[in-house]
């Protein structure tokens, strides 16, 4: 009932963050693959209440919506070993969001010009409509590839001055800004002919890129959706200790009706009631027709919170 699952796609590269996460809690867990793109059926709109991007982590009844709180929700359950080394919680959280927002689109556009032609014209358009907004073709990204380029460069030069004689961003041991930085990274490295190397200046970056490598999954065993919606549908929410339940710092109260919806990209907005919350994470329940009570979690960075 307690088991990590996570719904996830090999492609996806903040689903590898969470994988290597995994990994490097050395944690077992459940795999539901997803599609690509959707139709997801028993996931979105069931357990997410429309949130659509992946990955997704289900414990029980209870749904973890985006990578910045499903590592620091892995944390919380499962300290050992940290994903925060040396007390880098602030400056990882602060880094990975950082990252992230800036090099997504500039390395989609390093991607779409090396492997463009291959991605089929469904994904594209579900792509341009219903997650980026952007049409992410070969043809139409190619005028910003050089200033993309660019961009990318020059964040990974002080990536490079970062790592310069350490194993680590935060010294020997591996955590959360790693996981960030190197995801972007994976995308390309994975994706795109070994030129892109040289391109964007990786050939030092190799080693640390290695050794995340390294980390591996944890111990995953595959489950169905439908395994784990009837898993949602059994559990009851677990009561949440670490938050405020009289409400938001903001002025919500526990119980108001609010309305969650991503401040960059796929902005479906997730209604609900809220639970608890706090700076860093807010908490809603909602009720499907089947799988019954959820508690959906958010991180408060990146999503605009409304009552309404
Ligand atoms: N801020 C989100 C970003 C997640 C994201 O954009 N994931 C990509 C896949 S790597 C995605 O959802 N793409 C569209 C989709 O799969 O629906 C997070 O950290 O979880």
């Amino acid at each position: 009932m307690n088991d990590i699952i996570l719904h996830h796609y090999e492609f996806s590269t903040f689903s590898e963050k969470v994988r290597t996460a995994l990994g490097l809690k050395g944690l077992a867990w459940r795999s539901v693959e997803i599609p690509g793109l959707p139709p997801r059926p028993l996931l979105s709109p069931e357990l997410t209440g429309g949130y659509r991007r992946a990955p997704i982590m289900q414990i029980g009844a209870d749904i973890y919506c985006d990578t910045n709180i499903i590592l620091p929700t892995l944390e919380r359950l499962h300290p050992v070993p940290s994903l925060y080394p040396n007390g880098s919680e602030g400056l990882a959280r602060a880094l990975a969001f950082a990252w992230e927002r800036q090099m997504w689109i500039p390395s989609i556009s390093v991607l779409t010009h090396y492997i463009g032609e291959h991605i089929p014209p469904e994904f594209l358009k579900d792509r341009k409509e219903s997650y980026l907004g952007i049409d992410i073709s070969k043809e139409a990204m190619a005028p910003r590839f050089d200033q993309d380029v660019q961009a990318v460069r020059a964040q990974l030069a002080w990536l490079r001055q970062a790592l310069s004689g350490r194993r680590f961003l935060f010294g020997d041991a591996p955590g959360a800004a790693d996981l960030a930085c190197w995801q972007t990274i994976y995308l390309l490295r994975k994706n795109c002919p070994p030129e892109v190397d040289a391109l964007l200046g990786l050939a030092p970056l190799t080693g640390w890129y290695d050794r995340i490598v390294a980390l591996g999954h944890g111990s995953p065993t595959p489950m169905t959706s439908e395994e784990a919606f009837a898993v949602a549908r059994d559990a009851r929410p677990a009561p949440v200790t670490h938050l405020d339940a009289d409400g938001d710092p903001g002025g919500l109260r526990a119980g108001c009706p609010v309305r969650i919806t991503p401040d960059d990209n796929a902005r479906v907005p997730v209604a609900g009631t809220l639970v608890a919350a706090g700076d860093q994470e807010i908490v809603i329940h909602r009720r499907d027709a089947q799988a019954g009570d959820l508690h959906l979690h958010f991180p408060r960075i990146g999503f605009v919170v409304e009552a309404v």
